[in-house]
C-alpha cells in the first residue's frame, strides 16, 4: 500500500471515530505529499460520514459519535477549503444559501459553498436554522441570480415550500431561481415543492449554478439586444 492509500484509509477511520487532531494531521501530511484535496475530500471524509449515518441508522452509533465525527470532518474542511474555493477571478454570479429552519446540518451545504466558491460564485452564506424572513431579506438585500436551500432531514424538507411562499408573498420569486438539495431530498419532492432545480451533490449543483447563470446573462443580453433593435428602428422612422 503507498503512503497515500494508507492516509486515505486512516482519514476514513480517524474521522470515523471523530479523532479530530489525527484528521487535521493527515489531511496537512497528504497535502505535502502532493494529494489532491478533492481526492482527500470525496475519496475518505465523505465516505466515512457515509460509513457514520449507516452506523446510526443500525443503532450503532448515537448523536455525540455523530457530532464527534463532523467536528473531525470540519477540521479537515478548515485546512482543504482555501485550496478548493480560491480562484482570485471575477465573480460569475451570486448565490444565497442556507440551511432551513429546525435543521443544523451544515457539513452538505458547507461543501456546496465550497465547490460553487471554487468555481467563481460570490456565495453568501446564511448558516443553519434559517427562517423564511431571513432568506427574503437576504433575496432582497444581495439580489442573487440562485437561492439555495438545504434540508437534511425529511421533517425539515417542508420548509422548501414554505421559503417559496414566502419569497412569492415578497413578490421575489420571479427573480430568483430556486435551488434545493440535501441527502433525503429528491428530484421528485424538490419538484412538488415548487424548486427549479434539484441537485443530489455539491459538483453537480456547481454545473447546474453555472448553466443558470449562463442562461440568466443570455436572456439579459438578448433582452439588451432587442432594446437596441427597437430604439433603432424608432430612429429610423424618426
Ligand atoms: Co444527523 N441525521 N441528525 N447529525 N446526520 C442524518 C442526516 C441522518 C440521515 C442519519 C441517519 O439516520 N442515517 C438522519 C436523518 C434521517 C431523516 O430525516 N431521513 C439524521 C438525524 C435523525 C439527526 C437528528 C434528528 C438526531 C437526533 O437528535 N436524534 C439530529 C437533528 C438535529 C437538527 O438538525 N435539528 C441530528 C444531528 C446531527 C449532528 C449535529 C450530530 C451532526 C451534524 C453536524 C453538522 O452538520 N455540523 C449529524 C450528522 C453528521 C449526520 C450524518 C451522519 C452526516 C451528514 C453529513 O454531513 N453528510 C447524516 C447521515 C448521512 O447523511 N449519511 C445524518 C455528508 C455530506 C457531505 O453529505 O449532507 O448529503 P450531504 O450533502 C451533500 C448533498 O446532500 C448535496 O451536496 C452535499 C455535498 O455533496 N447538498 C446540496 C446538500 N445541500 C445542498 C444544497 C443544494 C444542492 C446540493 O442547493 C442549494
Amino acid at each position: 500500500m503507498s503512503r497515500e492509500e494508507e492516509i486515505r484509509s486512516e482519514l476514513f477511520d480517524h474521522t470515523l471515530n471523530g479523532h479530530a487532531p489525527e484528521v487535521k494531521a493527515l489531511t496537512e501530511e497528504g497535502l505535502k505529499l502532493g494529494m489532491n484535496p478533492m481526492d482527500i475530500l470525496f475519496k475518505a471524509l465523505i465516505p466515512s460520514l457515509e460509513e457514520v449515518g449507516r452506523r446510526f441508522e443500525k443503532g450503532d452509533f448515537f448523536v455525540p459519535e455523530m457530532l464527534i465525527a463532523a467536528r473531525a470532518m470540519q477540521g479537515a474542511l478548515v485546512i482543504l477549503r482555501p485550496l478548493i474555493a480560491e480562484t482570485g477571478a471575477k465573480p460569475i454570479g451570486k448565490v444565497v444559501i442556507g440551511t432551513v429552519k429546525g435543521d443544523i446540518h451544515d457539513i452538505g451545504k458547507n461543501l456546496v459553498i465550497i465547490m460553487m466558491e471554487g468555481a467563481g460564485f460570490d456565495v453568501v452564506d446564511l448558516g443553519v436554522n434559517v427562517a423564511p424572513e431571513k432568506f427574503v431579506a437576504a433575496v432582497q438585500q444581495h439580489e442573487p441570480h440562485i437561492v439555495g436551500f438545504s434540508a437534511f432531514l425529511t421533517t425539515t424538507m417542508p420548509m422548501f415550500k414554505v421559503n417559496i411562499e414566502a419569497l412569492q408573498k415578497a413578490s421575489l420569486r420571479e427573480k430568483v431561481h430556486v435551488m434545493v438539495g440535501g441527502a433525503p431530498v429528491t428530484e421528485e419532492y424538490a419538484r412538488q415543492s415548487g424548486a427549479d432545480t434539484y441537485s443530489p451533490d455539491a459538483s453537480i449543483a456547481t454545473r447546474q449554478a453555472k448553466a443558470i447563470v449562463g442562461a440568466a446573462q443570455a436572456a439579459e443580453s438578448s433582452a439588451l439586444e432587442q432594446a437596441v433593435d427597437l430604439i433603432d428602428k424608432t430612429l429610423r422612422k424618426g
